[in-house]
């Protein structure tokens, strides 16, 4: 319904977080250890990977709640052999007393304590958890917004409205939202009639629009949105 003056479009929109962001989320949710990890490889890029004490630190400065919590971390494998979640083999450690410890023979994920420390536990406990967040990893807002609004809630959060340069990253995008619908990218038309990504000014040569699209007779006010299966169409932006 381009064509419809009086109706706003509300849709999420997806941000890139500026890289001055912690690249650590504490997602205060109960989930197994299981549904933690597919929730952050969903939403972000993957559970928390902790490497060093300058990780662990930064894990414990994530948010000052954090301190209430012990919350699942990328860590699993049992007894004497321990793996982060991309397969590499545990070489940093920060075990708390007496952990692991493999109470009853059947802990075999692993969680961090508010102190930092770790400890291994049953995985179908349920616990906050920690995502990390990698620098070419996208957000999704699931608040519904004009376009004008998602870009300035992106940028409320440290970020921008995504920028898709490339088919490699749209074919990320739409692996990482599955059934997302329809959600705000960065891409609007100018004025003058072209396209552009409204953060970096750049014009790339890589566009994906659906067959027809765009389609939106309002050259001022077209903005772009992805949709579930990857291609772009146009709505009015609603500045
Ligand atoms: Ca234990
Ligand atoms: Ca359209």
């Amino acid at each position: 319904m381009d064509e419809a003056v009086f109706v706003i479009f509300l849709l999420p929109g997806f941000c890139v977080p500026s890289f001055s962001l912690s690249e650590y989320y504490l997602i205060n949710d109960a989930r197994t250890w299981y549904e933690a990890k597919n929730y952050c490889t969903s939403h972000y890029t993957a559970m928390a990977h902790i490497q060093n004490t300058e990780d662990v630190q930064r894990m414990m400065n994530i948010q000052a709640s954090f301190r209430n919590y012990k919350a699942w971390i990328g860590l699993y494998g049992g007894v004497s052999e321990w793996n982060w979640v991309d397969g590499t083999a545990a070489t940093f450690v920060f075990w708390d007393d007496g952990e692991p410890d493999n109470v009853d023979a059947n802990e075999f994920c692993v969680a961090v304590d508010y102190n930092g420390y770790w400890n291994d536990r049953d995985c179908s406990e349920t616990k906050p958890h920690v995502c990390h967040f990698g620098g070419a990893g996208f957000l999704a807002s699931s608040l519904k917004r004009s376009w004008t609004e998602s870009k300035t809630l992106c940028e409320q959060q440290g970020g921008t409205l995504a920028i898709i340069p490339d088919n490699a990253i749209n074919v990320m995008v739409k692996n990482r939202f599955p059934g997302f619908g329809e959600a705000w990218i960065g891409l609007r038309r100018h004025p003058m009639n072209f396209w552009y990504w409204s953060e970096s000014g750049v014009n790339y040569a890589f566009t994906n629009w659906q067959y027809g699209q765009p389609d939106n007779p309002n050259v001022t006010g077209s903005c772009a949105a992805a949709l579930s299966y990857g291609s772009w169409t146009d709505e009015p932006c609603n500045a």
